[in-house]
């Protein structure tokens, strides 16, 4: 099914909704696909709401005390970061239950045949399928009941997750057909930069992934200057220099990686990058990229250990949180009960 066809989000307030999972520590991938764009995206004049999805955390079992860790960890993420509190609505999605309400309608919109396509799940689960829980084959439905419980139109995500938001709009144009309904806006997937997609620093096919057994694949926002320096320098790569084009990196996975993510952190395009290191060997370019990651991650790693040390200020923010988006969302949710026909009388 097209969505393209549907109804044009004029008639919707602009309004940015993303969030992550608090799986594990955040990395990298997590910062340059996600997190920094989430904060220059404050600059935009467009409302923003950033959510860590502890209910998709649980798709996979999680221990309880370290998913309560992980939880306030990746907040004070956000906040170091440059997600501002102020600006944005910063929540945990187990405390504004609409999600989890929204998420068991879209259940009965999503068809099993879309489910089928994810390549996620797939991934998550390999050949698994028996064993992996209901909700991780069914989390595609929760992502769209997130974004659309607050009428979101933009989306800023990974390009690990744009076949989700495709998802989504299916989602969106299926109830406004089903319900003869311009209800739900159809959001698009903001993909930007230079590192949409942060591979593993020991095999440049697969994604850097905070739930990777290996440690040595990721950076971690956590990690100290010697840690990232020693990730970087032990990084899988090719004998070959670095070539006057982007072109000659083409059959390079692991040599792109690295030049992506120079780019990302300095602001720069991949081809500028190239420019300025063409023909330079990963002796010269390796620590020109660790110093570069260190001055840019270690504020934030410095940061996110002032932030620890006061947990309780962090679930003040994520309440205070909590409270805004339910504000917005529990309208949302009442007018969808309302049009697919439940009775609402108290
Ligand atoms: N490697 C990456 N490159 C670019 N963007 C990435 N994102 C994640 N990894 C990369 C983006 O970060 C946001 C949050 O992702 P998530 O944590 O909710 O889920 P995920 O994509 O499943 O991330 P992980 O690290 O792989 O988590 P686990 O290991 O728990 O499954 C998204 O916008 C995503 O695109």
């Amino acid at each position: 099914m097209t969505a393209e066809a549907q109804t044009p989000n004029a008639a919707f307030k602009p309004r940015i909704f993303s969030g992550i999972q608090p799986s594990g520590g955040l990395t990298l991938g997590n910062y340059l696909g996600a997190l920094k764009r989430f904060a220059e995206k404050q600059d935009e004049g467009i409302e923003t709401i950033y959510c860590l999805v502890d209910l998709h955390a649980i798709t996979v079992w999680q221990d309880p005390e370290a998913l309560r860790r992980q939880t306030r960890e990746a907040a004070a993420g956000f906040i170091a970061a440059g997600v501002d509190p102020s600006r944005s609505i910063l929540f945990n999605q187990s405390q504004v239950g609409a999600h989890a309400e929204l998420g068991w309608l879209f259940n009965c919109v999503a068809r099993l045949g879309w489910m089928n396509r994810m390549t996620q799940f797939k991934d998550k689960a390999g050949k698994n399928t028996e064993h992996v829980s209901l909700g991780l084959y069914a989390y595609p439905s929760l992502m769209a009941a997130d974004i659309l419980l607050y009428h979101a139109t933009q989306v800023p995500v990974g390009e690990d997750q744009k076949q989700h938001v495709e998802l989504t709009r299916d989602i969106a144009a299926k109830f406004n057909h089903d319900y003869k309904t311009d209800f739900f806006p159809i959001p698009e997937s903001v993909i930007e930069g230079a590192a949409t997609r942060v591979m593993s620093l020991r095999d440049g096919t697969k994604k850097m992934s905070k739930s990777d057994p290996s440690d040595a694949s990721r950076i971690n926002l956590t990690d100290d200057a010697d840690a990232i320096a020693k990730k970087i320098r032990k990084a899988k790569t090719d004998p070959e220099p670095l070539p006057e084009t982007l072109d000659g990196l083409k059959d390079r996975p692991e040599a792109r990686n690295l030049v992506n993510i120079y780019a990302a952190l300095a602001g720069h395009t991949p081809e500028q990058v190239i420019a300025d290191f063409a023909g330079a060997q990963f002796g010269t370019f390796k620590p020109a990229l660790a110093d570069l990651a260190v001055a840019k991650l270690e504020p934030i790693s410095t940061e996110m250990k002032r932030l620890a040390t006061d947990p309780a200020e962090i679930d003040r923010i994520l309440g205070e949180g909590a409270a805004r988006a339910d504000a917005i969302a529990r309208p949302i949710l009442e007018r969808t009960y309302e049009i697919m026909g439940m009775v609402r009388s108290r």
